[in-house]
């Protein structure tokens, strides 16, 4: 029978607690007695999941059955973070299995803070692919995301003497429940080799790929809920193995070493994923990563196409496939060379159905973070695809040549390759000239796309671009991590909002009402009391929750100015050892984040930070006005703390860099006022929540661009601006570091001489804006006036809007309403 037995994945409390007890028997092996927090952990997992996968059978059910155009989320970062307690809030059964929890003497809490989370990106654009997975089951979109298994993730931040130290993060040690392995839905991927034309029975010239690698792909699943409804999606990521694991003819001669190297080499492509976030490094095993996942995902879809009885010709008509920046974008010349060489469909037809299939979001204008291959590792890794490239290239440039006759120079820009030195392959054009749809990821981003990195294609396609400003998910980022405010705001205006934010709109009445703002601050006091407990438990420094929680947890990186913020910290500390007496707001500084390994100015921004706050918070003249804290460790589970603890929100990057942020809009849905400059989505934050309830600061982009071009002095700034100077020279005299005045050197050297995010021009006004910010945390009415009107016009920037947009603009895509079977 095809009847799914009820009981088995009942949502009523009895049913969660018999699945939660058979689980740690039978799966386990636990008698409750001796169960351990990992077994009580374990059990509630499988519990939830049991429902979970009944979901899934349904969709994947209905996906064969209906035809429905499916989206292909291309990633090669997920930061997805912990499951468990984001599906019990989809599933709608948080408050049973907590009881169910309860019922065998097991806090929720604290099997909710035992989860590793699966850390499998560097920062915004993982997490942003993992909010849209969640509003993409939520809208009820058939989708497939796609990614590797990274065994390590994102490694693991500790503090030594004020320094980042990595660790490697072993997410998977206590194995992980929410996963499937598929071992039976595998493909091959090859690498190197040489290629051979040849003329086919047909009399048409191909070309041959003969390598000499070749990799396993193996699928792994994980069920992605969306919020009451039952469309489950997948996120299928794959791991790397040897086709042969074990070299008989090498260990037969007494090789062992050489019998293994082979299920060695090709583990290692899925053994760790590259810490840089914004920056290239330009290694090869990188290359091998994108290429890897790439064609297994491509193969993947290819064959779930051709199940349902389509021909290729259609698959555009059955996929929409989204390029997460330009690391899958191999893609283009990998469907290709999948198209013409293995389903031997001639070039015009697999180019119509490559070009219609596809879609490119850039999240990045930093120069540094452009990928570009140099061509010769390319020709090596990948010689079939650069045959591919070359092909591209000359058909697209004769086009170029029709529209543009003589303009060399536009043509060189234009071009998929580099040939200024050293020849590069462009990935970013490979992206443009194979997509239907480029999108950026804030109105100022999008904007600066078509002014700048991207102007020549802009030019060419203009239809093609379009803006697609970022999104977070309200579940986990407001009923998640901050139960108190949605509870409070559940009484008001019942939980419509959680799926449609827009109606949070209604709160803006209560705005003025004096008992809604006094819970509202006992909601904020609470969950900084959290925090506080959480800081003292991970740093040792006990803060003050009736302080101002002043907070910037983001990437650590130049651009991002975390050391605007030191500079302000130590102006504040300046002004207290002048004035010992002076009546200043308390504030508590809280930085988080993490460093690339190889990035030594971010580290060394940390180092300061950290330096900064050993010498203020020992400091007896400070009397705890001023205290500043380096949250180790950053991550989706901390943030998860950290954003409903805030006050305030640091957002304060050089105006034109930051293509959107993300953090921004979750700490403004939890009701943190923003202090930002005039970049990526912070314009349209302001822009939603009112001039006068955001702190606005700093040059513009065009400032920016003007001063810049007519050159920019920072040495003159710094002369001109005792305040200023006072507090770099204090940096700078080695006050902060034990009275050796060189730990800082590089990083004041490069402020005074260079100054590439003009901090110094941007100091000042960020300074005055500070004071205006304290002084309307002095009138607390006021502030949580503002602060609720924050939240209130929040509807924008859930994902669920900017999926939408997606589906209509881009995928052309409609929601398929799952039914389940009982
Ligand atoms: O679009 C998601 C996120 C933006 O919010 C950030 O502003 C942006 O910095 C980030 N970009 C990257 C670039 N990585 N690459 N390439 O992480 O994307």
């Amino acid at each position: 029978s095809n009847k799914t037995d009820c009981s088995r994945t009942g949502m009523t409390l009895i049913d969660l607690n018999r699945c939660f007890n058979e689980h740690l028997f039978y799966t386990q092996g636990r008698l409750p007695l001796s169960a351990t927090l990992n077994d009580h952990y374990m059990a509630a997992a499988y519990t939830v999941r049991d429902r979970l996968l009944h979901r899934w059978v349904c969709t994947v059910r209905d996906f064969i059955r209906e035809g429905v155009k499916v989206v292909g989320y291309l990633s090669a970062e997920f930061l997805l973070g912990p499951h468990l307690g984001n599906n019990m809030i989809n599933l709608d059964i948080f408050d049973e299995v907590r009881e169910a929890s309860e019922n065998v003497g097991r806090n929720l809490d604290a099997m909710l803070d035992h989860e590793e989370e699966p850390g499998l990106g560097n920062g915004g654009l993982g997490r942003l692919a993992a909010c849209y997975l969640d509003s993409l089951a939520t809208l009820e979109i058939p989708a497939i995301g796609y990614g590797i298994r990274y065994e390590f993730g994102i490694f693991d931040q500790e503090i030594r003497d004020g320094w980042q130290v990595e660790k490697t993060d072993k997410w998977l040690r206590l194995g992980n429940p929410w996963e499937i392995p598929r071992p039976e839905v595998t493909y091959e991927v090859k690498f190197g080799g040489h290629t051979a034309g040849y003329c086919d029975d047909g009399g048409c010239y191909r070309s041959r790929w003969t390598p000499d690698r070749v990799v396993r792909g193996i699928a792994y699943d994980t069920p992605i809920l969306g919020y009451k409804v039952n469309t489950c999606n997948m996120l299928r990521l794959w791991k790397a193995e040897a086709v042969e694991s074990f070299d008989f003819a090498s260990f037969n001669v007494g090789n062992y070493y050489g019998a293994v190297h082979e299920k060695v080499y090709s583990e290692n492509i899925s053994k760790v994923l590259y810490p840089n976030d914004e920056q290239i490094q330009g290694k090869q095993l990188r290359l091998e990563q994108q290429y890897f996942f790439v064609s297994c995902s491509l193969q993947d879809m290819i064959r779930l196409h051709l199940a349902i009885g389509k021909s290729l010709e259609y698959f555009h008509e059955e996929f929409a496939i989204q390029l997460n920046d330009t690391h899958p974008s191999v893609a283009v010349a990998e469907l290709m060379r999948l198209l013409v060489d293995e389903h031997h469909m001639d070039w015009d037809t697999a180019w119509h159905v490559t070009r219609n299939v596809f879609g490119y979001t850039n999240h990045t204008l930093l120069p540094e973070a452009l990928e570009r291959w140099p061509l010769r590792l390319f020709a090596n890794l990948l010689p079939r695809h650069l045959e591919i490239i070359f092909e591209i290239n000359r058909r697209f440039l004769d086009e170029v040549r029709v529209i543009y006759p003589d303009d060399e120079a536009r043509i060189a820009r234009l071009s998929l390759i580099d040939e200024q030195g050293e020849r590069y392959v462009r990935m970013a054009n490979l992206a443009c000239v194979g997509s239907r749809a480029i999108n950026g990821v804030a109105k100022l981003h999008t904007e600066l796309l078509k002014t700048t990195v991207l102007k020549d294609f802009y030019e060419l396609w203009p239809e093609k671009f379009s803006n697609k400003t970022n999104g977070v998910t309200p579940r986990r980022w407001m009923v998640l991590s901050n139960p108190g405010l949605t509870r409070l705001i559940r009484s008001r205006i019942g939980g419509g909002w959680i799926k449609k934010l827009d109606r949070l709109k209604r709160l803006e009445s209560y705005a003025g009402d004096d008992a809604f703002r006094r819970e509202w601050q006992a909601v904020k006091t609470g969950n900084k009391q959290a925090l506080a407990a959480l800081i003292l438990e991970r740093t040792g420094i006990s803060v003050n929750p009736d302080s101002m929680f002043d907070i910037q947890v983001k990437r650590i990186h130049e651009y991002k100015r975390q050391h605007l913020n030191v500079l302000h910290v130590v102006t504040l500390y300046n002004r207290l050892r002048r004035n010992p007496g002076l009546d200043m707001l308390p504030r508590t500084v809280i930085f988080g984040g993490k460093a690339a390994p190889s990035y030594y100015m971010a580290k060394l921004i940390i180092k300061l930070i950290n330096s900064v706050a050993d010498v203020v918070n020992h400091d007896p003249a400070v009397r705890n006005r001023l205290k500043v804290v380096f949250f180790p460790d950053f991550n989706v589970k901390s943030a998860q703390k950290i954003y409903p603890a805030a006050d305030l929100s640091e957002q304060i990057s050089t105006a034109g860099k930051e293509a959107s942020g993300t953090g921004n809009m979750k700490f403004s849905m939890n009701g943190a006022l923003t202090i930002g400059t005039l970049d990526g989505a912070n314009v349209e934050i302001r822009e939603e929540v009112g001039a006068d309830n955001f702190f606005l600061f700093g040059l513009t982009a065009e400032e920016v661009a003007r001063i810049k071009s007519e050159g920019y002095d920072p040495r003159s700034i710094y002369l001109s601006n005792p305040d200023l100077r006072e507090a770099i020279d204090l940096i700078g005299s080695g006050f902060f570091s034990r009275g050796d005045p060189d730990l800082f050197k590089p990083l004041v050297d490069s402020l005074l001489y260079q100054d590439e995010y003009m901090l110094l021009a941007d100091y000042q006004s960020y300074v005055d804006c500070q004071d205006r910010v304290s002084e309307a945390y002095r009138d607390r009415d006021r502030w949580t006036r503002m602060a609720i009107l924050n939240v209130a016009r929040m509807g924008k920037f859930s994902s669920d809007r900017a999926i939408r947009e997606y589906c209509r603009e881009i995928w052309r895509v409609s929601p398929n309403t799952v039914e389940m079977e009982d």
